[in-house]
């Protein structure tokens, strides 16, 4: 007999994201009330014995060697999929069809072309009551969920300026060796849609605004690594050590862009939004995973830094001379998600934003509420990529000098 307060999960993938989402559907119901108990019933991998210690180690009670088995099987009632993006969409979308709710990792898809057809999938399979998500943890931070509510609540008045950078510095070793993120028909770009989409959704989440427009250049510093044995270790960046071997990097090391915000009127005195500037590297030796944000409104500014991740910088100019930016620490009850966990001042860390995106998740499905990022939220950021991305092809606007 089915148990209906029960949310029966099958993950397919059990590496880096793997072990994230693990923890969060173990951690979900031990620390937040929630309507559904999440229960990890079966993982899924390509390699039996791979998957059978994964299983063992992250707690799923049963593990199976195909991802369509899962699908199949009438005791999982979610499939959560972590795995690199050119597998995203035949997961999802059969996922769907089958009836099971969604959790897609992030980037949504490879291409524009296979976001809209997840995203229709997904928004058929909503009218049936089967709901789906994509997996932009960061917008479950403390901190940039109080960055959001303080925009909404006009703290800022009207924003002018996005500046975002996402810093990492883990294949700045010319000998790291060529795993997935590195290889174009597995994760579909580089640093651009594995960590500048990050960077994408939380800046138009926390400003409401959608970018419009884009002008962009990428960059390959490293062309060729050693080819790696299969796949990555945890920390999904790739074992050590170099083979003889190597083999080509399809992917941008570095991605930078200008962005137009949509406007609303005369945010910047000429009707048009916010105007941005975005970074996104792993070659930023010494900076581990700096994933920062900056507002500038006509009234305040906010200032984020992921390597500081409980803090929120704050300017008011109505402080006057005095202002200054204050430091906040986003570990107060009333901030969002905190109060339950420790008490104020003591801080949360990655692995929480996984527990927050579980925990919205389920609260969605039981209150038959479509969540949040839907589908069509990353099928816009799939968008920004890449239109990015044919900026760079098409290098129209780069004056020599
Ligand atoms: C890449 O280095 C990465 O693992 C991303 O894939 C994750 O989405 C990000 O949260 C941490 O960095």
């Amino acid at each position: 007999m089915t148990d209906p307060r029960s949310l029966r999960v099958g993950m397919v993938g059990h590496a880096f994201m793997g072990a994230a989402h693990s923890h969060a559907w173990r951690t979900a119901p031990r620390f937040f009330d929630l309507p559904l108990r999440p229960e990890l019933t079966a993982v899924a991998g390509r390699n039996e014995g791979g998957v059978r210690a994964a299983a063992a180690k992250m707690g799923w009670a049963s593990y199976e060697t195909d991802w369509r088995a899962l699908i199949e099987r009438d005791d999982i009632d979610l499939i959560d999929i972590c795995t690199p993006g050119n597998t995203h969409a035949e997961i999802a979308i059969a996922a769907l069809e089958a009836g099971k709710h969604v959790l897609c990792e992030k980037p949504l898809a490879n291409s524009v072309a296979e976001a809209e057809r997840m995203t229709a999938a997904a928004e058929a399979a909503a009218a049936r009551g089967v709901y789906s998500m994509c997996g932009f943890s960061y917008r479950r931070t403390p901190a940039l969920a109080l960055a959001r509510r303080m925009v909404a609540e006009g703290r800022l008045g009207q924003i002018r300026h996005v500046r975002a950078q996402y810093l990492q510095d883990w294949l700045s070793d010319a000998d790291a060796p060529l795993t997935w993120r590195l290889d174009k028909s597995k994760s579909g770009s580089g640093s651009l849609g594995d960590i500048g989409a990050h960077s994408i959704d939380a800046a138009q989440w926390i400003t409401g605004r959608n970018i419009t427009g884009v002008s962009a250049l990428l960059e390959t510093f490293v062309k060729d690594r050693p080819v790696a044995g299969d796949l990555v270790g945890l920390g999904g960046h790739g074992a050590t050590g170099a083979d003889t071997v190597r083999g080509p990097v399809s992917v941008d090391d570095a991605a930078i862009f200008s962005a137009r915000f949509a406007g609303d009127g005369p945010a910047n005195g000429n009707g048009a939004g916010p105007i941005g500037v975005f970074e996104a590297t792993r070659f930023a030796l010494g900076r581990k995973n700096a994933m920062r944000l900056e507002l500038n409104g006509t009234t305040g500014s906010l200032a984020f830094d992921f390597e500081d991740m409980n803090a929120l910088s704050f300017y008011d100019a109505a402080d006057g001379p005095d202002a200054g930016f204050r430091k906040i620490q986003v570990t107060e009850p009333e901030h969002p998600y905190t109060g339950n966990w420790w008490p104020t001042g003591h801080p949360i860390g990655y692995e929480h934003l996984f527990t927050h995106q579980a925990v919205d998740l389920i609260n969605s499905i039981a209150r038959h509420h479509p969540p949040a990022p839907s589908f069509a939220d990353a099928l816009q950021v799939q968008k920004v990529l890449a239109a990015i991305e044919a900026s760079a092809a098409a290098n129209s606007h780069w004056e020599h000098v």
